[in-house]
């Protein structure tokens, strides 16, 4: 079996299918907001009664978006994005982290009241999420 292909042309191929595949996946993010491709990165908050608790933002989400706390609960939010964020309850200013600067966190205490209590980025009223306290 003689291997006497162009070397320099299957090496090109190679690079180019490389880079539309990071191109590919570049686009995909800023486009559609993500689409859940690093699911992977989102076991590190779980709810757990008492302790604390972590939110995770990536890529303009907060992750987990649905979170149960018991009430007075403390809670962690990490930014993991490069642009500032915020997580602040929708009405009621029940709870808000003020400005999360990139790579930095915040914490926040979970109201005392059970109950659901959705919640954005003041910056990016997109960005929702909802704290269950019961
Ligand atoms: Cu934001």
């Amino acid at each position: 079996m003689p291997l006497s292909f162009p070397r320099g042309r299957a090496r090109f191929a190679v690079a180019a299918a490389a880079c539309a595949l990071a191109l590919t996946t570049l686009t995909g993010c800023s486009d559609s907001g993500g689409g859940g491709g690093d699911s992977a990165t989102k076991s590190a908050a779980s709810p757990s009664a008492g302790g604390g608790t972590q939110v995770t933002i990536d890529n303009f989400k907060f992750r987990p978006a649905a979170l149960t706390v018991a009430p007075g609960a403390k809670v962690t939010v990490v930014n993991n994005d490069t642009t500032t964020h915020t997580l602040t309850a929708t009405k009621g200013a029940s709870f808000d982290t003020g400005d999360i600067a990139p790579g930095k966190s915040a914490t926040f205490t979970a109201p005392s009241k059970p109950g659901a209590f959705p919640y954005d980025c003041t910056i990016h009223p997109f960005m929702k999420g909802t704290l269950t306290v019961k």
